[in-house]
């Protein structure tokens, strides 16, 4: 039953709904209209434009790049990701990337386009440029996500080749942690190049991506926040994008990337849809958020950023007006 013949129907019947809060109402596609943000009707959406977590100054310039030449936000986000998921020296993405407890480095990664399309790989080994594998699934198969070896089957069946992901430093770096094999998510130390990035083209789409290797040293098997719709990553062109980065099962536990995008879609800037969603995490009972970190970022149809994280040392880069700088995230624990 819709909404208002429910209301009617309850009033009719004698309910006593004549109280019924804003909040209760505010559902309604009618009044959240009322509720949008307005702008100037001189004001002209700043694009292309690129919006990527920490310091990634290379994988935005060449997503900025496309966009400048008249390229899709999507061909933007897949190329950008890609240069993350080559570089040896990030360890949370691609090839480098730290391994599981097992010694398995294993990837995950999603991608969105303007159409509200969506594919995913989860848990993935020997393959690369998963960011690619996850465009290949929203493009080429009836599905969404593909997962571990049937993923990677499907990626050598579109042409990827396998190959080993771990590099010395980073089976070093494993070996050190199995001495005393101790799991605790480490602030800003393991999780700092994970990607997820937002595109605006020139004709006003938006897309995004988000690759990773996921926590290190997770559990077999593990899978985080970045390869799952509106978790690590959620796109609407009509209203706008939002990524994520950090400790990803506080992420998914408050679908971070969808909430900011359905905050926006309410009215509220990137910035403080950024601001109510790391609330959302810090401001449950009880829960000790001094020992993780989680950092957004968002942009809206207008070109209008924000991130926010839980603690200082979230950067992201943007790229806009022909400039691509990195900057430092506001957060929440100033102590
Ligand atoms: C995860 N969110 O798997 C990812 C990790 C991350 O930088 O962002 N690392 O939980």
């Amino acid at each position: 039953m819709k909404r208002r013949n429910f209301l009617k129907k309850a009033s009719a019947t004698g309910l006593g709904l004549v109280a019924v809060s804003a909040t209760i109402i505010s559902g309604d596609s009618e009044l959240k209209t009322s509720d949008k943000k307005t702008f100037p009707s001189n004001f002209k959406p700043i694009r292309p434009l690129v919006i990527a977590t920490w310091n990634t100054p290379l994988a935005v310039a060449t997503a900025a790049k496309i966009l400048q030449n008249g390229g899709s936000a999507l061909d933007a986000v897949e190329q950008g990701c890609r240069i993350e998921e080559a570089n040896e020296k990030g360890q949370s993405v691609g090839k480098g990337g730290l391994p599981d407890r097992d010694g398995d480095v294993t990837l995950d990664a999603c991608i969105m386009n303007s159409r509200g399309d969506y594919g995913a790989v989860l848990g993935v080994k020997n393959i690369m440029h998963v960011v690619s594998v996850a465009r290949k699934v929203m493009e080429d198969t009836p599905h969404v996500m593909l997962v571990a070896e049937g993923a990677a089957q499907f990626a050598v069946s579109k042409g990827f080749e396998r190959e080993d992901l771990l590099t010395e430093a980073s089976k070093k770096a494993w070996e050190k942690w199995k001495v005393k094999s101790e799991y605790k998510p480490i602030i800003n130390i393991e999780n700092h190049d994970t990607i997820g990035m937002l595109a605006i083209d020139v004709k006003g789409d938006i897309s995004g991506a988000c690759t990773t290797s996921g926590l290190a040293y997770k559990m077999a098997g593990r899978i985080g926040d970045s390869p799952i719709i509106g978790g690590g990553l959620f796109v609407d062109n009509e209203i706008g994008g939002a990524s994520a980065t950090g400790l990803g099962e506080e992420v998914l536990k408050t679908v971070g990337s969808f909430l900011i995008v359905e905050l926006m879609r309410q009215g509220k800037s990137p910035q403080e849809a950024c601001e109510e969603a790391i609330g959302r995490i810090v401001n449950k009972p009880g829960k000790d958020f001094k020992n993780f970190q989680v950092g957004y970022i968002a942009v809206n149809k207008q070109g209008e950023t924000g991130a926010y994280s839980i603690h200082e040392w979230f950067s992201y880069n943007l790229f806009k007006e022909g400039e691509n700088k990195n900057i430092k995230s506001d957060y929440f624990n100033k102590g």
